[in-house]
Formats: C-alpha cells, structure tokens, sequence
C-alpha cells in the first residue's frame, strides 16, 4: 500500500490525495504537522530534505516528492482515468492553469516565506495577509480571464472539458486556502463555478482537508457543523 505523508490542509497535498482518489489508488496517510515543524525533523528530512510535504512512498520503498512529479508519475505508471484532458492544446492550457498555481503562486505564499516576513523581516499579521491576497487576486485574475477566453472551458464545467484534469487539482486546493486568508472569490465568477462543480466529484469530496485522518477535532466539527 502507499504512503502519503501529508498534512490536510496544505494544498499541495490536497492536489496528490485528488489524484491518487481520481485514478483510484488505494494508499494511506501519515500526518506530517507543519504548524508543530514535523517537516524538519530528522527523519522525515532523510526522505525530503526540503522539509515539505508531500511526500509519497510506494511498496518497494521508492520515495517521490513534489506534488507534480508524483502526479506526473501515477499518470505514468497507473491506469484509470487521465489526469489530461486528450489533445494537445487542450493539455497545454491544463498545464498552463496548473503552473500558475504550483509556480507562480503557492511559492511566494507558502508556510515557510509567510513565516521569514513575520519572524525575519518584522511584518504584521496584518501585513502578511495582505501579501497573501496581493498574489492571489493577481494569479486569480489572470486564471479568470483565461478561462473566459480559453475554446476548452464551458462555465459550470472543470477548467478544461468534462473531466477534472490537473488544472482541476491545482487550483481548488489554492482555492480553499484563499477562502482561509479571507479572499473575496466572488470577484472569479468563473473560477468559483469550477469550485463548485469540483467539490461535488467523489475525488475532491474524498480529499476534503475537514475530512482527513490528521483533521484536528475542531476543525471536523466546524466543517460538519
Ligand atoms: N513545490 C512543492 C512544494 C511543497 C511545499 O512546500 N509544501 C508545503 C505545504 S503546501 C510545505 O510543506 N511547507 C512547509 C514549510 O513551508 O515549512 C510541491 O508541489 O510539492
């Protein structure tokens, strides 16, 4: 069985427990909690020496990280259905939304830089979320109107056709973390209705943060409530 150290709420390990759900890949979970710093302790650090998660083990003791290698890789070498959309212009624009949130967006706001402006540079919690929101209404608004003018996306539908594909992927667990530092997502129409569409596919229902083994109580209630 494969392992996913993972946490629930971090998004790239929202996007690899979609996947895994998607092409039907049974695995299990490992909590790696980042708040508490568990990505630097030191064996967890023989398997990812860069401190995050995901991280995904398989049976022979293979040990994959990056969230978008380890897609690549059960695209690869698993059956069921694709994580791409079929023809080439229509994978390009999937990878296209996938890249602005894997490399455009979740770097600048992720734990460890939101962390460095607080401790290291001196800003204000309120300041920090500001930064947080600046990149994402940039990246949120240029995503929307490429879906407007985008031939392959229908509003209501996924971002590329009728399936969810890896833009899919991306961008809800972005998406859900926006929604945690109080972004106004009713400025993306668009992107919104993909949400929607999205949370109600077994995939995504399945790798929901508020539902994981390392959920905290609270939280579980709060989502249920
Ligand atoms: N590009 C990597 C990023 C991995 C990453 O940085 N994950 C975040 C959680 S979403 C993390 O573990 N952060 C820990 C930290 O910043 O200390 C991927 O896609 O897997």
């Amino acid at each position: 069985m494969l392992t996913l150290y993972n946490y629930f709420r971090s998004s790239t390990s929202y996007r690899v427990r979609i996947g895994l759900n998607y092409k039907n890949i049974p695995y299990q979970q490992k909590g790696v909690n980042l708040v508490k710093g568990e990505q630097w302790a030191e064996d967890y650090c023989e398997m990812n020496p860069q401190g995050a998660v995901p991280v995904l083990v398989f049976d022979d003791g293979y040990v994959l990280t990056q969230s978008l290698a380890i897609l690549d890789y059960l695209e690869e070498t698993y059956p069921g259905p694709s994580l791409y959309p079929e023809g080439a212009k229509q994978r390009a624009f999937t990878r296209q939304i996938a890249l602005i949130v894997s490399c455009d967006v979740h770097p600048v706001n992720n734990l460890r830089v939101l962390k460095y402006l607080t401790a290291n540079l001196g800003i204000s919690e309120e300041e920090k979320t500001k930064w947080y929101q600046k990149w994402i209404y940039d990246s949120m608004a240029s995503i929307e109107i490429m879906l407007n003018k985008s031939p392959y996306h229908t509003k209501g539908e996924y971002c590329c056709g009728p399936a969810p594909t890896l833009a899919d992927m991306c961008l809800i667990p972005q998406v859900y973390n926006a929604r945690r530092f109080n972004c106004d997502m009713s400025r993306f129409p668009l992107i919104e209705a993909v949400e929607k569409k999205c949370l109600e596919h077994p995939a995504f229902m399945k790798a929901d943060p508020h539902s994981q083994p390392d959920t905290p109580e609270e939280l579980r209630k709060a989502a249920t409530a």
